[in-house]
């Protein structure tokens, strides 16, 4: 089939702050197919990622983002689009609720419920993503492909998303729980150029602090805009070693990651659901994992399921998570510092 717009000039009516596109009637299709499928998003001019790359550069240059964390996350930051596509035309920033989940497992003292945050299980709404696009693109003679970029980035520049304190990306009736992704095709789409509209903070940050109060490793400034990454609850539990001295072990909230800064939020308040049982590992298989082995060391059936909630990268760290959340569940269950949480406790509670 051809794309009855591919090569013509469709310009014509277009809205102020829209940038040329040949192809307005795949645009709209597009559009129409992401919203369909449930993922609010943005078309913006592929020269947006070079403005990106400017900007990491100068918070390194500020001093505001450490080197060490850029190098260590460089391919994720850095734009490419992969070779199938060619010459990309445009991005597409796209973000879908994405709810934290929970697992269970059977350790010596009986089952135990840990929570796997917003985000980590990716998979579906990737292909979900892709998908959509796909079935609008394809059909006209266009590719499109997953992109490497800052995404976070890329949604609030393009008007997606406002930051919160927490530097987590904020999407309009979706709240922060979201999974954002961001892609490139070759097809000329209607973009538009968001620069300059919008604040880039949530409106709710400026008289609240609550997630600077919260996160177990103050790592939200109090002032300022960057988090420290590398301080990070999340940076520490999705790397294998020691925990930093010093850590609070009532901190430890999720199997990975961190919620707290995300879940205190009143903006989130009205986003948070109880987790949903996803899975469950026997008893057997609750030993394989406390064993931090790498996942072609695990049985195939360990694996499938780590796999199925995309967790396989995190193998060698998530039996180490788990007896410190074992462990704080422990320490809360005889602190009193709190009502206890609907997770990270024995299951039943
Ligand atoms: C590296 C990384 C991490 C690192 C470092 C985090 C960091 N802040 O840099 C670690 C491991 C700690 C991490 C943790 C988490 N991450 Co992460 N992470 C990434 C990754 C790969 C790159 C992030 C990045 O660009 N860092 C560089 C910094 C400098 O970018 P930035 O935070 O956007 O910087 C801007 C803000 O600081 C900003 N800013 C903040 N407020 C304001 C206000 C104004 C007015 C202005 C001008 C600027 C400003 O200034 C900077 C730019 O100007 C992305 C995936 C990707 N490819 O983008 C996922 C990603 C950002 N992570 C994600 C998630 C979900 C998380 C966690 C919530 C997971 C969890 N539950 O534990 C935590 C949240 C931690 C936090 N509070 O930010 C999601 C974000 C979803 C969302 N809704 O925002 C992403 C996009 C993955 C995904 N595809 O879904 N992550
Ligand atoms: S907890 Fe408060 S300060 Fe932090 S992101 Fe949410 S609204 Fe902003
Ligand atoms: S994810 Fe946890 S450790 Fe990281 S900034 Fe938020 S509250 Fe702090």
């Amino acid at each position: 089939m051809t794309d009855p717009n591919k090569g013509a000039a469709g310009t014509a009516g277009r809205a102020p702050g829209l940038t040329p596109g040949l192809t307005p009637g795949l645009t709209a299709a597009l559009r129409g197919a992401l919203t369909a499928a449930g993922f609010a998003h943005r078309l913006a001019p592929v020269s947006v990622a070079g403005e990106l790359a400017q900007i990491l550069a100068a918070l390194k240059d500020e001093g505001q983002v450490t080197e060490s964390l850029l190098d260590e996350y460089r391919e994720s930051l850095t734009f490419s689009c992969p070779a199938e596509v060619g010459e990309p035309q445009a991005l597409i920033v796209a973000a879908s609720p994405s709810p934290n989940v929970k697992v269970r497992f059977h350790l010596e003292d009986g089952p135990f419920d840990a929570v796997i945050p917003s985000t980590y299980i990716s998979s579906d709404a990737k292909a979900r993503a892709l998908a959509a696009m796909r079935s609008v693109l394809e059909p006209a003679g266009y590719k499109v492909a997953r992109a490497r970029i800052p995404v976070k980035l890329l949604a609030v520049r393009t008007g997606l998303a406002q930051y919160g304190r927490n530097n987590v990306a904020y999407i309009k009736n979706m709240g922060s729980f979201v999974r954002l992704d961001a892609f490139c095709t070759d097809a000329p789409l209607e973009v538009e150029d968001f620069q300059g509209k919008g604040s880039w903070r949530l409106s709710s940050c400026p008289p609240c602090r609550n997630c600077h109060h919260v996160c177990p490793t103050g790592c939200i400034p109090y002032d300022g805009q960057v988090i420290d990454g590398e301080r990070c609850l999340t940076y520490h539990n999705e790397h294998e070693g020691d925990w930093p001295e010093g850590l609070d072990p009532l901190g430890h909230n999720a199997l990975v990651g961190c919620l707290l800064c995300q879940e205190r939020c009143p903006v989130d308040r009205v986003y948070v659901r109880v987790p949903k049982l996803v899975a469950e590992f026997d008893r057997e298989e609750t030993e394989w994992i406390l064993r931090d082995l790498p996942a072609d060391e695990l049985p195939e059936g360990v694996r499938e399921k780590l796999a199925a909630l995309d967790l396989e990268e995190y193998s060698t760290v998530l039996g180490r998570n788990l007896r410190a959340l074992v462990n704080a569940a422990k320490l809360k269950t005889t602190a009193y510092n709190g009502s206890p949480s609907e997770r990270g406790e024995p299951a039943g509670r």
